[in-house]
């Protein structure tokens, strides 16, 4: 895996780069990602900008390779954690669930390479000309928020549509997964549901007994009517959201509040009934606890062998 333009570009040993899950991507596991000679990241999500910089100062602390901050565009306290992005010296954002236009002069002038997270080539073209390093290609079997189109339709279109490196994401969780996503012209892959089940990640034990049992059919996407499609494991909470987001005497407004807190009930509460079990369609291949080193160093090593390089 030598010579890899998304190894060169970010200094790291390895082209995987980690999910910026939301209520999971904590300075933890950004750490033992990067430590393992990935790219760890730490989710913004919607934390305010103090919040944030615990989370990179703690990162700091627990590994002196390079980590990074997903930036999730809606959140209503972006404008902080771009600020905040700036002054702690992040080298490198991925941003996420939005266009990223407004914030991308304000973290090329403090020199943060950004990587743009897109469900579409034409977002793809738009964030390349504002000056994205990279993108990831996420399809539509990924968990949380997602697009339309499949990683298999979505990573070659993109990879012609644009002349940086392109990571593939999305149903990507071993080395026949990787090596598909460089047969189709990625460069690296960023994985969420892989590193769910990490030991290093602090989920509750309820939240990832769920994804190491979940089999293929078990993820559903609901939230389509307010605009915000999130797949997630099938639960008492999916199954009820579904049911009202069909029935038309079901106001928009009820639905999202709904949706509101629903992720960190079960992220932390371990509540998988009542709560939203964010998670990829890959699940079912996801079977073991393993430290964020063997996942690494085991998808790289399969991905050779497959390509005939080992
Ligand atoms: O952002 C994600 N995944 C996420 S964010 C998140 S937090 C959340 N919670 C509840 C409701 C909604 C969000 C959970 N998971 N992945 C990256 C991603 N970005 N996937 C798809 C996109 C995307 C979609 C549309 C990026 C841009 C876009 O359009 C922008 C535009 O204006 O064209």
């Amino acid at each position: 895996m030598e010579k890899n333009p998304v190894c060169e570009l970010l200094g790291i040993k390895y082209p995987v780069i980690q999910g910026g899950m939301a209520w999971v991507a904590d300075a933890n596991l950004a750490a033992a990602v990067s430590n393992a000679g990935g790219l760890g990241l730490i989710a913004a999500m919607n934390s305010n900008g103090e919040q944030l910089r615990e989370q990179i100062q703690k990162a700091k602390e627990l590994t002196d390779k390079i980590f990074g901050v997903n930036l999730m565009l809606m959140s209503p306290y972006i404008e902080e954690a771009v600020d905040v992005v700036c002054e702690e010296g992040i080298k490198v954002v991925t941003t996420g669930a939005g266009n990223p236009a407004k914030y991308m002069d304000k973290l090329k002038k403090a020199g943060v390479k950004v990587i743009c997270v897109v469900a579409s080539v034409t977002l793809a073209k738009m964030v390349e000309e504002m000056g994205a390093v990279a993108v990831v290609a996420e399809g539509c079997e990924s968990g949380g928020h997602v697009g339309e189109t499949t990683t298999m339709a979505l990573v070659p279109q993109v990879v012609d549509a644009v002349h940086i490196p392109v990571i593939a994401a999305g149903g990507i969780a071993d080395g026949r997964g990787m090596a598909a996503s460089f047969m189709l012209g990625a460069k690296a892959v960023q994985m969420g549901t892989r590193f769910l089940t990490a030991k290093e990640c602090h989920i509750h034990e309820n939240y990832k007994e769920k994804v190491l049992k979940a089999g293929d059919r078990d993820t559903i996407v609901t939230g389509k009517r307010t605009g915000h499609p999130v797949r997630a494991l099938k639960n008492r909470m999916t199954r009820s959201f579904h049911q009202m987001e069909m029935d038309s005497n079901v106001d928009t407004k009820e639905l999202e509040s709904m949706g509101a807190g629903a992720l960190r009930r079960a992220v932390q509460e371990g509540d998988v009934k009542n709560g939203s079990c964010m998670c990829g369609q890959i699940a079912g291949l996801v079977n073991n606890e393993d430290t964020c080193s063997h996942i690494i160093e085991e998808i790289c090593h399969d991905a050779s062998v497959l390509m005939g390089n080992e």
